[in-house]
């Protein structure tokens, strides 16, 4: 168990059940952030400390515009610091008790860098992308690794569509023309009203948000950077669905198989006590 670790309070509970999302402040120690932010320019020009590449390396520079979101997707498998951020017990066991899950396991990691003058994300459920997997839902943990504001890009959440029904994929994640489109299709299907509320939170501070939630994020118009590290999990008893194909996370599954292997897809917690006993090994 981590000497920070951290559980959430009946009255944040609660409050996840009624808005979709929770804050959780003091995630992440100083020392943690200023390391994190150190690796997030490693990264993105391709230095790996573990040796592997992610799986999802979304920006490189010198290659891509300057005006994008930088992505990369499981770069716990690629760096040593992010690795320390993604696994943690206590991450996973707080998925597992706001989704009432057996336990948790990492579906995928997302290192976001919204540079000044960057462009959106388009609003999204982090759940329309999950029929891969049974069952297909997400509880996600947002990390900011630096001080956000409103007009700064920070993440921002639509109050109580997490009550709202799945819908499909977004047409475009990177920089849509207009970031709310499919949300307010979504809104007026089901006759609510779009309640939207920006995260302006001090660096180390969490957000965990249900996987139907409606989130996205602005264009960085602020004079700062915007770093976030997210730790999407799934239950810890998820397995491959026999529905549909993963492009890049289907290479893992094996034939004839549809249990997940701890090694790509480690559990971090389990209301048992089991936790993939590699990942404190390796630690
Ligand atoms: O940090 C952001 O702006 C959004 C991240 C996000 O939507 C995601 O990782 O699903």
């Amino acid at each position: 168990m981590m000497s920070d670790y951290r559980e959430l309070t009946e009255l944040q509970r609660s409050s996840f059940n009624r808005d979709g999302f929770v804050i959780v402040e003091n995630m992440l120690d100083p020392e943690t952030i200023i390391k994190a932010r150190e690796r997030f320019s490693l990264l993105f020009k391709g230095q790996f400390d573990l040796g592997l590449v992610p799986d999802e390396w979304n920006w490189r520079e010198g290659r891509d515009a300057p005006d994008l979101t930088r992505q990369i997707c499981n770069a716990w498998k690629s760096d040593s610091v992010i690795r320390s951020i993604v696994l943690r017990e206590d991450i996973g066991r707080i998925c597992a008790e706001l989704s009432d899950w057996p336990g948790a396991r990492i579906n995928q990691d997302n290192i976001i860098w919204k540079p000044q003058g960057a462009r959106s994300l388009g609003f999204h459920q982090d759940d329309s992308f999950q029929a891969w997997i049974n069952p297909p839902n997400m509880t996600t943990c947002w990390i900011t690794l630096d001080d956000t504001l409103a007009e700064q890009g920070t993440i921002e959440y639509v109050k109580g569509s997490h009550l709202w029904p799945v819908a499909p994929p977004i047409a475009q994640f990177h920089a849509p023309d207009d970031p709310l489109t499919e949300l307010r299709e979504a809104a007026k299907k089901v006759n609510a009203e779009i309640d939207i509320q920006p995260i302006v939170a001090t660096a180390g501070t969490a957000v965990f948000h249900h996987g139907r939630t409606w989130h996205g994020s602005n264009a960085n118009n602020g004079s700062g950077e915007r770093r976030s590290v997210v730790c999407h999990c799934m239950s810890s008893a998820a397995m491959f669905s026999e529905q549909q194909i993963n492009p890049i996370y289907g290479r893992y599954k094996q034939v004839g198989s549809n249990l997940m292997d701890e090694s790509f897809f480690p559990i971090l917690f389990q209301k048992d006590g089991y936790r993939s006993p590699w990942i404190d090994n390796f630690a």
